[in-house]
């Protein structure tokens, strides 16, 4: 059926799109065009419900949202749920140059991309977590990709995250471990 998608960040709604086709199939996604929702949450997870939850109250359509971003091992977990305005101008580019000037000289690279996927539909409130372990590079590399990929060295791949292709990005990333666990949870009988 329909599903609306709360998220005004156009690379989510595209990496998003190619997941569920194989996730979910079946299901029609619909960009969610409506208010911005204040994410107060102090966890990946409850931003994602927070977004989810507005979404479905504006349109009555079951929805799903993504809150993700980078944390860093040396940096106790920052940027975090504040990774989209670490260097205050909303500017990826910025983010990522701060990032790596934060990251000088520092020896523990380990980071972890965090995705939280939740969906609500009125009756049902699901969240699951999608966690992609890496590390930080000294500079950016490749051009795929969105946001951290640049400066992303996944342990599971021999190039940054934005020298992947989609696909390869797909396969492995935060983002397709959430939406599969989601999806999954979703397929399975209720449980109350
Ligand atoms: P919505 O809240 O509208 O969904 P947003 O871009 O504000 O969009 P978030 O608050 O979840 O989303 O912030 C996500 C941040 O993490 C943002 O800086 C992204 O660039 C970054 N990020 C998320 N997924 C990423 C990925 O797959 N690769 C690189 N960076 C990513």
């Amino acid at each position: 059926g329909r599903v609306v998608v709360a998220t005004h960040n156009a690379h989510k709604v595209a990496e998003l799109q190619r997941i569920l086709a194989e996730d979910l199939p079946g299901v029609v996604l619909e960009a969610y065009e409506g208010p911005e929702a204040v994410e107060d949450g102090v966890t990946f997870a409850e931003n994602a419900l927070i977004k989810a939850r507005e979404a479905f109250e504006e349109t009555g359509v079951p929805a799903i949202a993504d809150d993700s971003g980078i944390a860093v091992d040396a940096l106790d977990g920052a940027p975090g749920i504040f990774s989209a305005r670490y260097a205050g101008t909303r500017d990826d580019r910025d983010n990522l140059e701060l990032l790596l000037t934060n990251m000088q000289g520092v020896a523990d690279r380990g980071a972890a991309f965090v995705c939280a996927a939740a969906y609500v539909d009125g009756e049902r409130e699901l969240v699951e977590l999608g966690v992609w372990r890496g590390s930080v590079l000294e500079a950016a590399a490749g051009e795929g990709g969105f946001g951290y990929d640049p400066i992303f060295q996944p342990d599971d791949a021999p190039v940054s995250a934005a020298e992947l292709t989609a696909e390869q990005k797909d396969a492995l990333s935060h983002r397709r471990r959430a939406f599969r666990a989601l999806a999954a949870t979703l397929a399975a009988p209720a449980v109350s």
